[in-house]
């Protein structure tokens, strides 16, 4: 029901044993704490031989030639491919998930720098490796685009000669809201501010980097592939469509992964070549990419180089908001989102308040970088409009000089205006906005801190206090709208439940971290009562589990959580009717209480799951149109997305010496309705800050001017310890969705979306006396210190 809130709920949070939803210890650590998990590099099949890439140096240059003769000499080496092996095969390009195509091997020229080149099949890896330096290529290098915003110049170098008929660089133009009723707003407003804010380039960095394994068996037609993949189902339908594989001869096998983070939703090179390698080779091959291939070749997040415009009254009513994006989408356009949205879901970007008119415009470009875009928990490009609008009122604060919890708690969307349409497409389900933050005020104790920083600011210290209050959009999609390459983006769910009680629940959606072996078995548990412990998840192979397009944009709760909801009702309805049969009764004259049947009025009249179960495999007459065994299917389509939403307060320090910013506190507020496992979703908000304090102080992927990647290992491309972060806080505030099945919505992403807002506006807040009003990511002391001096960008 629309509304519902409860602060805290003990009962729910701390039972000792849940049967349901609850703290419920994550079944799957028994096996990752003793280094029992099965990950890609774990599997070793007989006869394996092993795969290396070789990469381009350069950032654009035409191949001239390719010699392999002496690494084909080498010991221990079975073949080399290069992209002339893979054009008679139809293999050099294969399609990326936004409609483009990408390059497997390079046959023309290389477009970014590590950008694929050969591949080398030896007996073991480091033959494989050695191989690599007795390439020998020769290249024609040519200017490259790096600075996005000269990509369209005239004289720009043409980064996709490939593609007939282009002469220039630019991808798509997309626009969202209403630019006359934005123009009529920005008229009518005492107070325009303009402030350019830039997303920088980022990298998902999962601690696992990306691999497959191919075992193409010649006899039979069958290609079983173990490959990193948030999305199995999806990567056999594309890999059957690429390959001209038959797909039912097509058996993906997701084992566990070891962090995702969307840097595992697309299909890279590497795993078409060891599908290659094996069909040429005839033996199974293993292919397993290092830390600098994964962060200079794969999926990138962000790029997004923003111009903002917000109107007010001199008061604070919030008028109009206009965004006008460069997004850099590399040399491939290979975007992972639903096809009818090429800016991802940045339609977010009116946030969480009400305005007279919004109009969003991005326009993309291709460069000489590696191509991705959407990843790093992103709810498909909601961190960008997030940062946006929290950046933007901020700005409009300080223009205002007015306290920034105040100018958000004035214009936020009322309970009562859900379903509520944000003016640039979407409609959002549900939220209390002004209950939450005041929540988070109290928690954080907002007006102590604005004290203390103001004791502070006498004595000359550097004190911030950043506020960002997100509205997120996860659980693609109705299939109406919403799909990837074609397929509708639902999800299955099968359970069945065995005779002696026992459950299997198998899903589509693949976890590398989220604990779903977990949570899903606690969402049957609470619809039927079984303990938790007693239901098995299966996922991750495609031969056991039903169609479903994976994990991403926490979706899985949303659709998959919304499928396996709907498929235990189904088997409960199902038990209802035997129950009846059982003890001789009408199904209308039962009724339900977790893990049983009885009959109205008289409570030990009944039949719990266990003996149902029993009953339904056994030898008694069943009822008309009810067949054997307890089991069902389905597939589910959601009406909407789901809407979380979150106030994140961040306390921070800045050494006046050295620019040096200290994240001292920083308290998240979540509000994802439903609360499954509150344990697994404060994890998943504790992963989401860190990776926001990375963002927002440390991480950025930079390329000098010949395009040479200046990020590509963790001695460049920083990411936090538990030295950089806090203790987190954690509060929540439970409003559900009213059309999902549970009333839950995602939160996989929401502190990742939310963070860096907090932290950015904390930093600025901190350095308010001395001028400066905007800076952009990563903090880092240099920036932060050159800010100091009146020389931040932009001015
Ligand atoms: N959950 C819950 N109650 C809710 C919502 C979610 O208990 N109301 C639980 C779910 O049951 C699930 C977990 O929280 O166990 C995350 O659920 P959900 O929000 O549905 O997100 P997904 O499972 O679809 O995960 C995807 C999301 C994404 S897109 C990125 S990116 C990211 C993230 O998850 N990558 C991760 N968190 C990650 N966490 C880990 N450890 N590793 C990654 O790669
Ligand atoms: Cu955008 S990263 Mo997550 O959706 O896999």
């Amino acid at each position: 029901e629309q509304g519902r809130i409860h602060d805290h709920n003990p009962a729910a949070d701390h039972p000792e044993r849940p049967v349901g939803f609850g703290r419920l210890q994550r079944k799957e650590d028994p096996r990752f704490i003793r280094g029992q998990g099965n990950y890609l590099d774990d599997i070793v099949l007989p006869g394996m031989l092993h795969g290396a890439i070789l990469r381009a140096p350069v950032a654009h240059a035409r191949i001239v030639s390719i010699d392999t003769s002496e690494a084909l000499a080498r010991p221990g080496v079975r073949a080399v491919i290069t992209g002339k092996d893979l054009e008679p095969l139809n293999l050099a390009w294969i399609p990326t998930l936004s409609y483009d195509v990408q390059s497997v091997l390079v046959t023309d020229k290389v477009r970014f720098q590590g950008q694929e080149v050969a591949f080398v099949i030896a007996d073991d890896r480091y033959a494989a490796r050695d191989a690599l330096e007795s390439i020998y290529v020769e290249y024609d290098i040519l200017p490259p685009v790096i600075d996005a915003r000269k990509a369209l110049d005239a004289d720009a170098p043409l980064v996709r000669d490939d593609l007939e008929g282009r002469t220039d660089n630019h991808i798509v133009d997309w626009e969202c809201g209403d630019a006359g009723a934005t123009d009529a707003a920005f008229a009518k407003a005492d107070v325009v501010v303009k402030q350019e804010i830039v997303y920088p380039r980022v990298h998902p960095a999962p601690m696992e980097t990306c691999g497959a394994i191919a075992d193409f068996n010649a006899v039979t037609g069958d290609l079983t592939l173990y490959e990193t993949s948030q999305a199995p189902h999806a990567h056999r339908t594309v890999i059957a469509m690429v390959a001209g594989l038959p797909e039912h001869k097509i058996h993906v096998i997701s084992p566990d992964i070891g962090g995702g983070f969307g840097n595992k939703v697309g299909i890279y090179p590497g795993y078409v070549l060891a599908i290659v390698g094996s069909i040429v080779s005839g033996k199974p091959v293993k292919w397993m990419e290092d830390r600098s291939e994964n962060l200079m070749s794969t999926s990138f997040a962000r790029d997004y180089i923003m111009q903002g415009e917000i109107a007010a009254t001199k008061d604070g009513r919030l008028l109009g908001l206009r965004a006008d994006v460069l997004a850099d989408h590399g040399a491939f356009n290979g975007t992972a989102q639903p096809t009818k949205y090429p800016a991802g879901f940045f339609n977010l970007f009116p946030g969480s308040y009400t305005w007279e008119g919004v109009y969003g415009k991005v326009t993309s470009v291709y460069t000489n970088k590696a191509p991705g875009g959407v990843a790093y928990a992103c709810s498909f490009r909601v961190t960008e409009a997030a940062y946006f609008v929290e950046r933007m009122i901020d700005r409009l604060a300080i223009e205002l000089d007015m306290d920034p919890a105040e100018l958000r708690l004035k214009n936020f969307i009322a309970p009562e205006q859900f379903p509520y349409d944000n003016k640039a497409g979407f409609e959002y389900d549900s939220g209390q906005y002004e209950k939450t933050m005041r929540h988070a005020m109290g928690l954080i104790g907002y007006d102590e801190l604005r004290q203390e920083q103001a004791d502070k600011r006498a004595r000359g210290e550097l004190m911030g206090i950043g506020i960002s209050f997100f509205t997120e959009g996860v659980g693609a999609g109705p299939r109406k709208h919403m799909d990837i390459l074609g397929l509708g983006m639902n999800d299955g769910a099968e359970l069945r439940i065995h005779p002696t009680g026992k459950a299997v629940v198998r899903i589509s959606v693949q976890s590398q971290g989220q604990a779903h072996e977990t949570t899903f078995a606690q969402i049957v548990a609470e619809e039927i009562g079984i303990p938790p412990e007693d239901i098995e998840v299966v996922h991750g192979i495609t031969d056991q589990t039903p169609f479903g397009l994976g994990t991403y944009g926490s979706r899985s709760t949303p659709v998959s959580g919304g499928a396996v909801a709907l498929v235990t009702r189904k088997v409960r309805d199902k038990a209802r009717l035997i129950a009846a049969a059982m003890l001789e009764t009408r199904p209308e004259d039962l009724e339900w209480e977790k893990g049983r049947w009885f009959v109205k009025g008289d409570p030990t009249a009944g039949k719990t799951i266990q003996e149902i179960a029993l009953a339904a495999h056994g030898t008694m007459e069943l009822p008309e149109g009810v067949d054997g065994n307890l089991d069902a299917e389905v597939t589910y389509d959601p009406p909407n997305l789901t809407y979380p939403y979150g106030a994140y307060f961040c306390v921070t320090d800045i050494d006046k010496g050295t620019g040096k910013v200290t994240v001292r506190r920083f308290l998240a507020v979540d509000d994802c309705g439903t609360r499954i496992n509150p344990m697994v979703i404060e994890g998943q908000v504790h992963g989401g800050l860190a990776d926001g304090v990375g963002m927002a102080l440390m991480e950025i992927i930079e390329f000098d001017e010949d395009g040479n990647c200046l990020g590509g290992s963790f001695m460049d491309y920083l990411i936090p310890t538990s030295m950089e972060v806090p203790d987190w806080e954690t509060g929540f505030t439970v409003t559900e969705s009213p059309h999902h099945p549970i009333g839950a919505k995602g939160i996989g992403e929401s502190a990742t979306v939310g963070s860096p807002a907090a932290i950015v506006n904390s930093v600025i807040d901190a350095l308010r006396p001395l001028g400066v009003t905007a800076i952009d990511m990563p903090c880092t002391p240099a920036r932060v210190w050159e800010a100091m001096q009146g020389n931040a960008r932009p001015p």
